[in-house]
């Protein structure tokens, strides 16, 4: 094992990584901004090293601090968590050159996903399902035309180098296509310095559902089962859970057998995600792949009994998949997470401040994953993520009751958060009955309103 391990990154997740580090016996290194002088990953950690002021792109995003901490330190290994610096191929192959190991996969592989286009030829070519579209990145506005025509509309034009929502576009009639394609490239290339597009037929009512995978050294690859992400709300997720309903273990055994295979073939390492839209037949298909650890990856946590950061840290130093998970891979009641943000309940603007009382639920199945505490202040400068509050019960039913009290004892007091907006979602029939899509919470504000 890692001997000393630095975590390139800040909050929750940093806490996630130094608990698994702790457990595995190997000494951890925080970075912080100055913002983060008093964080929980600053005290927990064994060693701490400032990098920089509070703004992310001179500190958590600034490559020659980080690998001079890492360095200092002498440290044989980073974790970059997610977000961050955890998908960017040019801080990997920095990382390489240093002699530090990298926790995820090769700076090829990342390079690779990040292009969804070239991501989505790749797995096209291992037979893994994907939605009729363009081949390869568009080259002008007459050969979107000529696709979109091939293809049918509507359509969707997104940004090769995208993901996660931005720079796409839905296109409805050729009349309206130059103007969307015009736009869509030219926002492409302000936002990712890369205007290049591509198209797939547009879904109007997908589900979000994503496979969790472990990928070893020796070109193992294994997945997880799956998590159903559909709650979300302007491309950030609300709530997630695992299993999801609509995937019957005949296509989780399928999926898991074309994952396996596909990417074994494109050589990837370490933990990752495979993103799929399910359209309203119930069939599913390939749109990106995230080559890091997610927020929601507890929920796979709960389910499988297998802690996936620790697997990480045991793939990166060469262990085998055979010999650290258990074949098969259990599936064990359902779990749900909710996203705690520190938010403004009606605007959904950021709540920056102090935090004055912080009262965190426990009990049977409560999990919570926080880096937050009574007089801790949320700092304006990141991510409004302050907590991730998971449930699991034998059943849905059990782990949504172990939810909704969970949710009534968590306090938090001093700044607004989304705990009492979940606390709705959990009174609600919909959701209850597990119907929903990527349009769930347009609805959902639409009946809240309607009952005031
Ligand atoms: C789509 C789509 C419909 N059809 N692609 C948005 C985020 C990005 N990862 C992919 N996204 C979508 N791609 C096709 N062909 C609808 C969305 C989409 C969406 C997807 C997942 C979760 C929430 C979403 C919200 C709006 C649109």
């Amino acid at each position: 094992m890692f001997r000393k391990v630095l975590i390139a990154n800040r909050g929750e997740i940093a806490l996630r990584v130094i608990c698994a580090c702790r457990e595995l016996g190997v000494r951890t290194v925080a970075v912080y901004s100055e913002a983060d002088r008093h964080s929980l990953h600053v005290r927990f950690a064994d060693e701490a090293i400032c990098i920089g002021p509070p703004r992310s792109a001179e500190s958590y995003l600034n490559v020659p601090a980080v690998i001079s901490a890492a360095e200092i330190a002498d440290v044989d290994a980073i974790h970059p968590g997610y977000g961050l610096l955890s998908e960017n191929a040019n801080f990997a192959e920095v990382c390489r050159a240093s002699n530090i190991k990298f926790i995820g996969p090769p700076p090829e592989v990342t390079r690779l996903m990040g292009e969804k286009e070239k991501a989505r030829q790749a797995m096209k070519r291992a037979k893994v399902p994907i939605l009729p579209g363009s081949e390869g990145v568009i080259q002008s506005e007459d050969e979107a035309l000529d696709w979109a025509k091939s293809v049918g509309y509507p359509i969707i034009l997104k940004a090769s180098a995208g993901g996660g929502g931005r720079g796409m576009r839905v296109v409805r009639s050729a009349q309206e296509l130059p103007a969307l394609y015009q736009a869509a490239h030219i926002e492409a290339a302000n936002a990712f310095g890369n205007g290049d597009l591509y198209m797939e037929k547009f879904i109007e009512r997908p589900r979000h559902i994503e496979f969790q995978v472990l990928a070893d050294q020796h070109g193992s690859v294994i997945s997880l089962g799956e998590r159903e992400c559909s709650i979300q709300r302007r491309h950030q997720k609300l709530i997630e859970e695992a299993p999801s309903l609509q995937v019957t273990q005949k296509m989780r055994d399928e999926i898991a057998k074309t994952l396996k295979r596909s990417l074994e073939n494109v050589g990837y390492q370490n933990a990752g995600t495979v993103e799929f839209l399910m359209d309203e037949d119930g069939k599913l298909y390939f749109i990106e792949m995230n080559t890091r650890i997610q927020v929601e990856h507890p929920v796979t946590e709960m389910v499988t009994g297998i802690d996936l950061v620790k697997a990480q840290l045991r793939i990166a130093c060469g262990e085998r998949l055979s010999s650290i998970l258990p074949h098969p891979i259990p599936i064990r009641g359902h779990a749900i997470e909710c996203r705690v943000n520190a938010e403004h309940p009606e605007k959904f603007t950021p709540s920056a401040g102090k935090i004055t009382v912080f009262n965190v639920p426990g009990g049977n199945g409560i999990r919570v994953d926080t880096a937050q505490y009574a007089e801790g202040i949320v700092p304006p400068y990141y991510d409004s993520l302050i907590a991730k509050l998971i449930a699991h019960g034998n059943d849905r039913e059990e782990a949504m009751q172990r939810m909704k009290r969970a949710l009534g004892m968590f306090v938090v007091e001093g700044i607004h958060t989304t705990i009492p907006l979940h606390s709705r979602i959990f009174e609600d029939e919909e959701f209850r009955a597990g119907k929903f899509d990527t349009k769930f919470m347009e609805r959902f504000f639409e009946r809240q309103k309607a009952a005031q």
